[in-house]
Formats: structure tokens, sequence, C-alpha cells
């Protein structure tokens, strides 16, 4: 039996566990790449570990997310990430640099090399064939060290890509048509490859901006095959060294096969609130807009801003409209102004920011109050962007470009003849922003500067003898992570500072759960389908943490989310019945008897007593030796701590 692309790099990297679907696998890790945002979480972890030098081949810390600076506390973890790479063996890639993923993508990517990234679209990497997958901070951290990275082996998803794309129809169109077709929770415990006659058709900026917006299906990754494509794309970034041919053989064995054909495709969105709330642009019809974004690590390349630039060129933006406009990186950026399409976008009156997240994560550019925003971005979570009833809407940049202009959504087919943009034989790369660590024997004297907002992971203790404690939440289904730790230019800053952004922690589904939390003093959270789902933050879990959330029971978990509860000594439980989730109420008290000695004894079926109505409610803790290892010491600091002094 042959194998699929991801099980080619699975095997090749594989340190523990066998290779069947659901049971743990332990990976090598090749690279890291960290952002600012949960970067200086994952330094300060890298740190407590105590590995004087990063074992990886390389590590990149990104600074792109919390690049505005309102207060003194994002430039201070700014210097403090700098001094912690030059110290510890890590490239820096400053601000102003770019968004990671894009630039990861560009200049440190390979294919058939595994990375594992503190972000959840990591995966972008998948564009390139690489093995990409999103992480807490804390098993980044582990894998800087030298350790493994962990996850369920996954079922292999084929999609199988026929036809080629119509003129105005975009890679993003394709990632919302998978997005309809699977759902925001359809990835979960999988990996999705590409393959087909239509993958030929297809750059890798397109490739990527779908492995880019993977992480909404849930999914582990999505990978491209690494073919000439690849090679000429990396040719023209300077490293065709660093190609190598991947594909899947012939006869690999996929768990599910989903036939795409690209000529039927059309323009779509993601509306309001979740990404895969799919419409036609068609079906939408002409509603006025209030604001369009384009740029986040979708849809930021060089591609995407030509593309842009040629439907601007001549025009002016819609007076009701305000576009703003990201690059995704330095060398895009670079490429634009040289060749003049940035002044054709300027020209247009389209508002230029940084080349960073920005409005991605609501740094800024928060919609007028109930206003319309068109955005090329991968995440419409309510609340998100900054303004409270914001409408978001997802689409390629063809549609948002068309959109900006008249005012009204506008399906790009209505441009007339379609614009040819190739890509460069070779791209205008230059890593002088690019800091490389100090050498070795200069390490010792590298002083890590820290700033005041920095504090120190939060205490953790061991698993209880029992859990005796109230419900002080009870949430619904896809609650994400922008739910449980909000983001956005005033929380964002707070980041290195686990007391203080705690006191924010679930404020978008109650505005009173921290006071509660605290007041309460320990506590287990309630929650429906797909629980966690969205970023990769750990501080989802860090906070609860600090607020005393001793368990989490829910219908069912997102993956990273799930990983940085048992990561932060958190217990993440499953009822048995669904319907057991109207069994319990906010304020019931709630009681685990004897959970330490039957998670030692390997129990997972364990019995929640509701104590306020007398229910005795079975749920599940599907643990592996190591997880329930890091459950009964408390997280993965203290068992990583406690490895390393055996
Ligand atoms: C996001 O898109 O939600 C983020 C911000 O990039 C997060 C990481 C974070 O919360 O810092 C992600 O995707 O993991
Ligand atoms: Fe940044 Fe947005 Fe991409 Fe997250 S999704 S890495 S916030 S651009």
């Amino acid at each position: 039996m042959g194998y699929t692309i991801a099980q080619k790099i699975i095997k090749a990297h594989l340190l523990s566990g066998e290779m069947t679907v659901g049971s743990e696998v332990g990976l090598k890790i090749d690279q890291t790449l960290t952002q600012d945002a949960t970067g200086t979480m994952a330094y300060l972890e890298f740190e407590a570990i105590g590995v004087p030098r990063v074992k990886t081949e390389k590590s990149v810390a990104y600074i792109d997310h919390n690049t505005l600076q309102t207060g003194f506390e994002n430039a201070d973890d700014h210097r403090f990430i700098q001094s912690v790479c030059k110290k510890h063996g890590i490239y820096f890639s400053r601000p102003g640099n770019g968004i990671c993923h894009q630039v990861h993508l560009e200049r440190f990517g390979k294919p058939g090399k595994t990375l594992i990234g503190s972000d959840s679209h990591t995966p972008t990497g998948g564009g390139i064939g690489m093995l990409a997958i999103g992480a807490g901070g804390l098993d980044v951290a582990v894998a800087m060290g030298g350790g493994a990275y962990y996850i369920s082996m996954p079922k292999m998803v084929r999609i199988n890509l026929t036809g080629k794309l119509q003129p105005w129809v975009s890679a993003k169109d394709i990632i919302l048509e998978v997005l309809r077709i699977m759902s925001v929770k359809g990835g979960v415990g999988k990996i999705i490859e590409y393959g087909g006659e239509g993958v030929k058709t297809l750059t890798v900026p397109e490739r990527a901006t779908i492995t880019n917006m993977g992480a909404e299906l849930g999914a582990t990754t999505s990978i491209f095959p690494s073919d000439e494509i690849t090679r000429s794309f990396m040719k023209a970034q300077g490293r065709e060294e660093d190609w190598t041919e991947l594909s899947a053989d012939a006869d690999a064995v996929y768990d599910e096969v989903i036939d795409i054909n690209l000529s039927e495709l059309v323009p779509m969105a993601a509306c309001p609130h979740s990404p895969d709330n799919i419409k036609t642009i068609e079906e939408i019809g002409p509603q006025t807009v209030d604001q369009i974004c384009i740029g986040s690590c979708t849809n930021s390349s060089y591609l995407d801003l030509m593309r842009v630039a040629a439907i601007l060129k001549g025009k002016t933006v819609a007076p009701n409209v305000s576009l703003a406009i990201a690059p995704g990186s330095k060398q895009v950026y670079n490429m634009l102004a040289r060749n003049g399409a940035l002044a054709d976008i300027i020209e247009a009156g389209a508002r230029i920011l940084e080349c960073a997240c920005g409005p991605c994560i609501g740094m800024g550019q928060s919609p007028n109050s109930k206003g319309i925003s068109l955005r090329t971005f991968n995440r419409n979570f309510e609340g998100r962007s900054g303004t409270r009833d914001g409408q978001i809407y997802l689409v390629s940049p063809e549609t948002a470009a068309a959109s900006a202009l008249t005012g009204v959504f506008t399906d790009p087919r209505t441009l007339g003849d379609a614009v040819d943009i190739p890509l460069p034989e070779k791209f205008e790369y230059n890593d002088n922003m690019v800091i490389a660590p100090a050498p070795v024997e200069e390490m010792d004297s590298v002083e890590v500067l820290r700033g005041p907002n920095i504090k120190p992971y939060p205490q953790t203790a061991p698993l209880a003898e029992s859990i005796d404690v109230p419900c002080s939440l009870k949430v619904g289904d896809n609650i994400t992570t922008d739910h449980i730790m909000p983001a956005g230019a005033k929380i964002l800053p707070l980041r290195s500072n686990i007391p203080a952004i705690s006191e924010h922690c679930f404020t978008v589904c109650d505005k009173e759960f921290p006071t509660r939390a605290k007041s309460l003093g320990s506590s287990i959270v309630v929650g429906g389908v797909n629980y966690g789902q969205g970023s990769s933050r750990e501080h989802a879990a860090l906070a609860p943490l600090y607020l005393g959330v001793k368990a989490v029971v829910v219908k069912s978990f997102a993956r990273i989310h799930r990983a940085n509860l048992i990561n932060a000594g958190i217990l993440p439980l499953t009822f048995v019945n669904e319907a057991d989730y109207d069994a319990i109420n906010q304020g019931d008290e709630l009681s685990v008897p004897n959970v330490r000695q039957l998670i030692l004894d390997g129990k997972e079926e364990l019995v929640l007593v509701n104590k306020t109505n007398g229910k005795e409610i079975p749920v599940k803790c599907e643990l592996s030796d190591r997880t329930r290892d890091i459950i009964l010491a408390g997280g993965l600091l203290d068992y990583t701590r406690n490895s390393n002094s055996n």
C-alpha cells in the first residue's frame, strides 16, 4: 500500500508511535516559527525549560501581530524577543519584514520538512509541500528544545481538483468551497491533501491561500505536492537548492475523497459570523459596503496585490467605502513600490498600512457600527474586528477590489477581460530585515531585556485527588478562542501578562466571568461542539488556568485548544451523551470524585456528579500515556522540567 504526501513526511520524522489513525505519534520538528502575540510567552517557556540553544534546523521569530505601539508593552516585548533570539540561536524577523506565514513561505520553508508554529495558520507552508502545523507556544518551546511534537495520527482526505478556474475566480473561492462542503469542524482529526490535474493550474501563492485557510476547517494541516511549479517558485526566491519533489503514491489510500471541478466555481463570500457560512456574491446581491480590507496571511502575496492594483488602476474608491491594504511582506511591498503598482493603489485612494496582520486581528481599522466590511482575511468571528456589531464577509482580493470601486458587493466577473499577472522569474528578495543569532561562543554574554509588563507563567499544581467545584460558565457551540481570550488593539499588549489579560477572559460571552471565576476560586466551564476553534493562542488556556478553571466539559474540542488545555494542566472532558449538556446549569455544584486515581489507573470514562440536581453524568477523558502524565504533573512545563531533571 502506498503513502499519501503527509504520511511520507510523518514516516520520515517519526520518533514514536504507530501511524494508525487516532494513535499518538511523536514527530521530529525541523523548523519552528513564532509570532510576537504568542512569542513572548513561548520564549518565557523556552527559558523555563532551560535548553541553552535551539536544536532545530531553523527557528524564526516574527514580529507582525502587535505592531500598534500605543504604550510601551508591545515594543518591550519586541525587544525581549529580539534579545532571546540573539542568545538562544533563533533568527529574528524585524517588525516591517512582514507576516510570519508569508515571509516563511518566501524565505525559509522547504518541501518535505516539518514546521510547527505558535500560530494556527502555520499550515500556509503546505503550499510548498511542508508538513506545517499550528501549535500552542509551549509545544513550540519544547520543539525548539529538541523535543518531539505529538499529534494524534490524522485521517487522510484527498481533495481532487479538476478543471481550471474561470477568469476572476480565485484561490480564495476554492477554499471557501471546501469550507462550504466540510464546515468549520469538518477537518478535525484530518489532513487535507490536494491532488488531481487542477493542481497544475495553481501557483504557489494560490496554493498557500488554500492551505492557510484550511485552518478554518479545524484540520491538522493541509498540503499540496511539491512539483515543477513549486520548483520555479523557489527558484524565483533564489532557493532552488531547497526544493525536493514530493507527491502521493498512485496507490495511496485516503479515508475520504472530495471532488471539486475548478471550472464550475464562482466568486463567493463567507458571511457573518463564521468562515463556513458561504454564499455566492451573486446571491448576496448589490448590498452597500462600508469598508474593504485587503491583506492578511491568506491574501497578501505579490500576485494578489498586483491583481488588486490592476483593478484599481486609474479609478477611485467609491465615496462610501474605506479601503485599507496591508501587503504581506517587505518583499511584496518593495516590488509593488518599484514596479509602480503601489502608486496605482495610492492614486485610487487606498489607505496603505504596514506589512503586518493589522485589521485581521483587530489592530486598527475596526469598521463603523454595524459596518459591512469585506475582507480578504480568514476569520470573521463576531467582534474580532474590534466592532462588536461589525458584519464581516471574507472574500477574494478580486471581489474586494471590484466592490471597493462600486461601493456594493460586486462580482469581479463583471469587470470584463481578466488581468493576467505572471509570477516573476525572480522575486526581489533581500533578507536584510532578518537578524541572525549570536555565534555560540558569544551567546552567554547576550543580555535578555525584560520590560515591566512581562510576568511569569501562571502557578500550576499537580492534578488534585478530586475536583469539587461549581460551574462558573456555560457556553454554546463553536466557541472560538477569540471568545475565550479576545484579541484586538487594547487586549493584545497584555499577552505577556497573564494576570492582566485574564481580566478579559470570556468577556465577549459574559462580562462578569473573570470576577465570578476569581471569587469562586476554582471552577469548571461547560461548552458545546467544536469548543476552542480558531486561534492557537495558549492564553485561552492560561487565563482560565489563572482564574482557577480545573476542567472544561464540552460536546467536542478543536485540536489545538484541547492540546493547550492539557499543556496548562486543565482536564479536557467530553460528554459521553451530548444530551447531558442540558443537565448542567451555570452555578451548579459539580464533582469528579477520585479523579487523580482514576486517571492514574488509565480510566477514560469518568463520572461527573451534578450535586445540585443529583445527576450522574458519564464523561470521557481520552489521554495517551504521555498526556496522562502531563495532566497528573499539572501541565507540560512541569512535566518537561520533571523529565529533564530525571
Ligand atoms: C489569529 O489569527 O487568530 C492569530 C492572532 O494569528 C492567532 C494567534 C494569536 O492569537 O496570537 C492564531 O491564528 O493562532
Ligand atoms: Fe495574522 Fe490574521 Fe494571519 Fe492570524 S490570521 S497570522 S492575525 S494575518
